[in-house]
């Protein structure tokens, strides 16, 4: 019995790791159309969240938050450098931001956000800076690892999805 408090200890640390704000997804096709689910893991200390704002990566198109009772949405659009063709019309600006907001999100909760987007065609790593604000304090998901770098050596990183070489087209599976 004596190795209980060890334990203890072990779990609480991977827990910790684990929570953070995540993303549900851990890869993907890239240039396909997918449902992406942020999961907000604990508050700000102990603090319950009321807004998380998502930035989207450049190349992200066409992203549709999932509306969620209890919680407005807000997005921000910009004009795009490059605009790009969806369903025979030209997309000239996209939306870049995200935010829930006005909601309650009691740091012994859990919950889910969830959208729509479209994948830039390149291969790689994609990172969503996320913002998540609280009662008291606020927490940025941002870091990104350099060259070499381990993602969970990091304090608080930014959730990231892997894009995958393609397998079929992409074409309408919205
Ligand atoms: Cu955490």
């Amino acid at each position: 019995m004596k190795i209980r408090p060890l334990l203890l200890l072990a779990l609480c640390y991977s827990q910790f790791a684990m929570a953070h704000v995540t993303l549900e997804q851990t890869s993907a096709p890239a240039g396909s159309y997918q449902k992406l689910t942020f999961k907000v893991g604990h508050g700000c200390e102990s603090s319950g969240t009321h807004t998380l704002t998502v930035t989207l990566p450049d190349g992200v198109q066409g992203a549709k938050p999932m509306p969620k009772a209890g919680w407005k949405l807000d997005t921000v659009i910009v004009a795009l450098a490059t605009p790009y063709t969806s369903h025979g019309k030209t997309i000239s600006s996209d939306v870049r931001e995200i935010t829930w907001s006005g909601g309650l999100l009691p740091d012994a909760y859990y919950d889910e956000f969830s959208m729509q987007v479209k994948l830039p065609e390149t291969e790689g790593k994609l990172y969503f800076k996320v913002t998540q604000l609280c009662e008291k304090g606020r927490l940025d998901w941002i870091e990104i690892p350099k060259d070499g770098q381990n993602r969970k050596e990091l304090k608080a990183p930014a959730p990231m999805l892997n894009l995958e070489g393609k397998s079929m087209p992409a074409e309408h599976q919205h």
